[in-house]
């Protein structure tokens, strides 16, 4: 097969070392702030927002920009109710037997159980889908690094959601294939978080947790 390779210019920033130092402290101490919420307001978020968040997902870098991802965005009461209903029946399973005493245990900080209410009350629900394989012609294609590019995908959509004064819970009700039967979802597509996206409730809190420090998450090689 031949194809014909077409490059064009990429127009690069340009900042000096302070500005770079001064723009990369910023970013960090803001994304910092970056917080999981379970407590979420039902003040409706405009379909246009979801949008341009939505989109600033797929701009993630993905295996031969394959971009193999399907983003279903749930405002709809009566879906939301059903993903709810389907995901604390699954929880029940989990936090009455499925789960480890261990993981039960290092799940104790962040107070959670079954009950789901912000399925219902956060104004979009987000499911964020790998494409396993698409059809090009008729032929089944496989994508590649799978995983991978969505995982990139999923951060980019929670920096979005940051930035754009909303919050989020990545949240993983498992198993999560009900999901896919609830929106009708096509065979290549597999579920990979479902991300409530709104405002918090007045006063939100969360739990006081500490992220590690430079020298456990960074191995310098110089
Ligand atoms: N899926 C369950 C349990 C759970 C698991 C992990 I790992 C968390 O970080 C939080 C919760 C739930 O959503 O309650």
């Amino acid at each position: 097969m031949s194809h014909t390779s077409q490059f064009i210019p990429f127009e690069a920033q340009h900042f000096s070392e302070q500005e770079m130092l001064e723009r990369s402290q910023v970013y960090y101490k803001y994304l910092n702030q970056r917080r999981s919420l379970r407590e979420f307001s039902d003040r409706p978020v405009p379909k246009s927002v979801i949008e341009n968040i939505l989109m600033t997902a797929s701009s993630a870098p993905s295996g031969a920009h394959k971009q193999p991802w399907t983003f279903c965005a749930i405002s709809s009461p009566e879906l939301k109710k059903q993903i709810r209903q389907a995901a604390e029946k699954e929880e029940f399973e989990n936090y009455h037997g499925r789960m480890s005493e261990d993981w039960l245990k290092d799940l104790e900080v962040f107070e959670t159980n079954e009950s789901k209410p912000f399925l219902e009350i956060a104004p979009w629900l987000i499911v964020v889908c790998r494409r396993i394989y698409d059809q090009e012609e008729g032929k089944k294609r496989n994508n590649y690094y799978v995983n991978e590019s969505v995982g990139l995908a999923s951060g980019f959509l929670l920096t979005a959601i940051h930035h754009a004064g909303l919050v989020a819970l990545t949240h993983t009700p498992s198993p999560m294939s009900f999901l896919m039967k609830i929106l009708d979802r096509p065979k290549n597509e597999k579920p990979f978080l479902l991300i409530p996206v709104g405002y918090p409730i007045e006063n939100p809190k969360v739990p006081a947790l500490q992220r590690k420090s430079s020298k456990e998450v960074i191995a310098y090689y110089e």
